[in-house]
């Protein structure tokens, strides 16, 4: 059931290098791709079914169609490796193991739209893949692999990595964009779509890490290969996340459309003596889900039919001993504080979730506060100017539905799994 294709070699002494990496057949997808004209490129990836790996699930093939063709602007690609969400561990091991698929990647994506120059927008935190990345990208100048006239194609193609700042709101493309200019990240009204007016204004296509370096396998394996697996509108392979209460957390490369139950096969079942309670398909901006859910297919069909998302693929996984009130109050703390502050309903509401979340915790709640939870996500959700508003009530309301017991629960003096504990969460 593992289709290892970006995993295949993590485990290589120098999977890593130039070096390990031409050893396994590496750049001959761009020398491939750079003989070919660009728009077939960008038929190939349409037909390939690729969505977009990041969260969205966006076809990329039509993404790249969206640039304009025979203008005068410079197009830009840029990649979204600012990879921040809750539980989301794919693209830093991708980066860290295989950075060299990545550039490949960038070099195909970057000829197909017809950008001369391309950035990878790294999280800021994370140094050691900053520099992992940026010493592919030399080897590969080094090699002529970017730079003037690639492969002797004539293509000219600078690469520039980028270190973030630490904000989770940079992850969302527009307030990405605006941190690459320059400014403080915050997102701007769409459309129009970065394809028409993106980095200084100019087309720009913004993929997912993941989807960039997924490129290179499509041009060498074609599209009828890619379309093998996955299922009838979510093709390909794919990394999953799994952590948590699981025997061995780590990633996976599976098709599009396995279940959770199969991924825990893989990963040794839950921890020893414990039984799933809940989990989340694609981070803390996706509905919750229980072990009812455990033979949904994890594509963005199958997903959405349970109530929920696919997002990232980062499942996390909770056993019994977990208080879903204080795993809930933890993201809701996350998103208060990475909310940017430009629009009211998150802003203001995300406070005030953690403000009642912090009282139910140490048990001072009462039951009509349950229905201003409801109340305020409701305020929030669709009326926020980006994604993360969205996301932040997502496990608020999904755990109100499958858990309202265990909140009522937390009247009766304080959290029941460590009511001692809980007096620390009192506002
Ligand atoms: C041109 C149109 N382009 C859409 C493009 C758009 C973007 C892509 C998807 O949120 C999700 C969110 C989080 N002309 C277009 C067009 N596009 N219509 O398509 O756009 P959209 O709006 O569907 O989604 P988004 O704003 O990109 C991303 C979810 O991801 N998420 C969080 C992800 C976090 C990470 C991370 O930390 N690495 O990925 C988790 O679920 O909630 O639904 O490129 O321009 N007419
Ligand atoms: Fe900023 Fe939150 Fe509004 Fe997005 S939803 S623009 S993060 S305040």
């Amino acid at each position: 059931m593992l289709t290892p294709v970006l995993s295949a070699h993590w485990d290589d002494a120098d999977s890593w290098t130039m070096a390990g990496y031409e050893r396994r057949g590496g750049y001959a997808a761009a020398r491939t791709a750079l003989q070919l004209q660009p728009d077939a490129l960008i038929t190939l990836v349409k037909d390939s079914g690729l969505r977009g790996r990041g969260g969205a699930g966006f076809p990329t093939g039509m993404k790249w169609s969206f640039i304009p063709q025979g203008d005068n602007k410079p197009h830009y690609l840029v990649v979204n490796a600012d990879e921040s969400e809750p539980g989301t561990c794919k693209d830093i091991p991708l980066m860290m193991a295989n950075p060299h698929v990545l550039v490949e990647g960038v070099i195909i994506a970057s000829y197909a739209i017809r950008a001369t120059h391309a950035f990878i927008y790294i999280r800021g935190e994370v140094l050691h893949v900053i520099r992992r990345v940026q010493k592919a990208v030399q080897e590969a100048y080094a090699k002529g692999y970017a730079g003037k006239n690639i492969f002797g194609s004539g293509y000219d193609l600078e690469i520039v990595v980028h270190a973030g700042a630490g904000a989770y709101i940079c992850g969302e493309e527009t307030a990405l964009l605006d941190s690459l200019e320059g400014r403080r990240g915050q997102p701007r009204l769409r459309p129009p779509f970065p394809a028409v007016a993106g980095l200084y204004g100019c087309p720009t296509v913004i993929n997912n890490v993941e989807s960039i370096a997924s490129v290179p396998s499509i041009v060498l394996g074609g599209a009828s290969w890619f379309q093998s697996m996955g299922t009838e509108k979510s093709k390909g392979y794919t990394l999953y996340s799994l952590s948590g209460h699981v025997a061995n957390p780590g990633q996976f490369e599976a098709p599009l459309g396995v279940t959770l139950r199969e991924l825990l096969d893989l990963s040794g079942g839950m921890r020893p003596g414990h039984k799933l309670k809940f989990w989340t398909p694609g981070g803390s901006s996706t509905p919750l889900l229980t072990d009812a859910h455990l033979d949904v297919p994890l594509d963005y069909e199958g997903v959405a039919g349970a109530g929920s998302m696919l997002g990232t693929k980062a499942l996390q996984i909770f056993d019994e001993t977990t208080c879903v009130v204080r795993a809930v109050l933890r993201w809701t703390e996350f998103y208060a504080h990475e909310s940017c502050g430009k629009c009211t309903p998150c802003r203001e509401g995300t406070y005030w979730l953690v403000r009642l979340l912090k009282r139910w915790e140490a048990g001072q709640g009462s039951p009509e506060e349950i229905d201003q939870l409801l109340d305020i996500s409701d305020n929030i959700l669709g009326r926020s100017f980006c994604a993360l508003g969205d996301g932040a009530t997502s496990p608020i309301t999904s755990s109100i539905e499958y858990f309202r017991d265990e909140y009522l629960a937390h009247l009766q003096g304080g959290c029941p799994f460590d009511p001692v504990a809980s007096t620390l969460f009192a506002g």
